[in-house]
């Protein structure tokens, strides 16, 4: 199966290549209908990340209320020469990357280090991919991007493999964007691609006082509400729906006893949204809330559980003096790791 398509850009050194398994945007219409057939309603987080969304995303961390970026940018900060020195990547595979900024910690250590990775970005967002990707390239110049456009739900097997150790980054807390079968699964699924030498580099945000939880969800500026009702912009405009975006209101709090944040959009009035693609008239009573995303809040006991349970050992942990955030380097269970059959560099042993 041609699981991919290339597509040049102006810079020579970085490719982006969609993976087009059945195309990373054509379950809108599935996930948007079944969302909202549901009780309570419920629409999957990564519709958040046009263009738009990514930007504001990146608005949400640099506001002053929301601590996971600078957090384990710190760390990343500190930690990435040991990290690269113990690692030796031939590639770093980043999943969810986005604008990659973070990233650069990695790759300025490859650089000191004269370890000439090549750069993988992993996201659904093209877009924010190719200007990282411009950027990086200009800043370090032995540096290779290869971006891939797709779902890492869905297209981990289509990504190609490698010769040397890889590093397969998941940062900013995404994992608690999943729920707990989710997680366990979607680990499971980066394990099944990872040999013995392989690490994953996963950052994971930690429970803490609901106050700042809060804060961090509701920062002053509303980049975070903008960003929460930027989805209903994306159905407006894939799926010629008819949201009126001064209807819903952006409701994030911290619920304590599943120790997430919980976003919603929650309906101003009793209202009937006709979606034309759908052809499919959605009904809201005053106060009915849409679930648009969770955020999980870890213990360090269930960080360490669900990547045992995926078959990760933990290498390193590292944690900020405030216990606000763990980044963990875990190296798959010796001799669990995946044999790679298909390309001729990667036979089984
Ligand atoms: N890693 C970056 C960005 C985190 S935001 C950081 O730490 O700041 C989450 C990123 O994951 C976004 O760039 C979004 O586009 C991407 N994303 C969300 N769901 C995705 C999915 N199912 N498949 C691929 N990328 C996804
Ligand atoms: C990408 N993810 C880890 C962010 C989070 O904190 O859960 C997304 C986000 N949602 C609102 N603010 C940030």
């Amino acid at each position: 199966m041609d699981a991919a398509r290339s597509v040049s850009t102006e810079d020579t050194r970085v490719t982006i290549r969609e993976i087009n398994n059945s195309g990373p945007f054509s379950t809108l219409a599935d996930d948007v209908r079944k969302g909202f057939s549901r009780s309570p309603k419920q629409l999957p987080p990564k519709y958040f990340y046009d263009d738009r969304g990514s930007r504001l995303f990146e608005r949400i961390c640099s506001a002053p209320e929301y601590y996971p970026t600078r957090t384990e940018n710190a760390l990343l900060e500190q930690k990435s020469a040991s990290i690269i020195a113990h690692v030796k990547p031939s590639s770093i595979l980043e999943l969810g990357s986005g604008s990659s900024r973070k990233t650069t910690h990695l790759l300025n250590a490859c650089d000191q280090q004269q370890c000439y990775s090549k750069y993988l970005p992993f996201d659904v967002c093209g877009d924010i991919m190719v200007s990282a990707g411009k950027h990086l390239t200009c800043r370090y110049d032995w540096l290779e991007v290869e971006a891939h456009v797709g779902d890492y739900c869905r297209d981990l097997p289509a990504l190609p493999g490698d010769d040397g150790p890889r590093l397969v980054a998941f940062l900013g807390g995404t994992i608690g964007n999943f729920g707990e079968d989710e997680a366990l699964a979607f680990l499971r699924g980066i394990h099944a691609i990872m040999r013995d030498e392989d690490r994953l580099l996963i950052g994971a945000d930690r429970a803490k006082d609901t106050e700042v939880l809060h804060a961090a969800y509701n920062d002053a500026q509303g980049y975070t509400a903008a960003f929460n009702l930027n989805i209903l912009e994306v159905i407006n405009r894939e799926l010629g729906a008819q949201f009126n975006l001064d209807l819903f209101e952006h409701h994030a709090f911290f619920n304590e006893p599943a120790s997430r944040i919980e976003m919603h959009l929650r309906s101003k009035s009793d209202q009937m949204v006709y979606i034309r693609d759908l052809d499919m008239h959605v009904s809201f009573k005053r106060g009915e809330t849409v679930l648009t995303e969770i955020s999980r809040k870890f213990a360090p006991g269930a960080l360490t559980h669900v990547l045992d349970q995926a078959g990760f050992v933990i290498e390193r942990h590292f944690e900020p003096g405030n216990n606000y955030y763990s980044l963990i380097l875990a190296r798959p269970k010796s001799g669990t790791a995946a044999r790679y059959q298909a390309s001729p560099d990667r036979l089984a042993v």
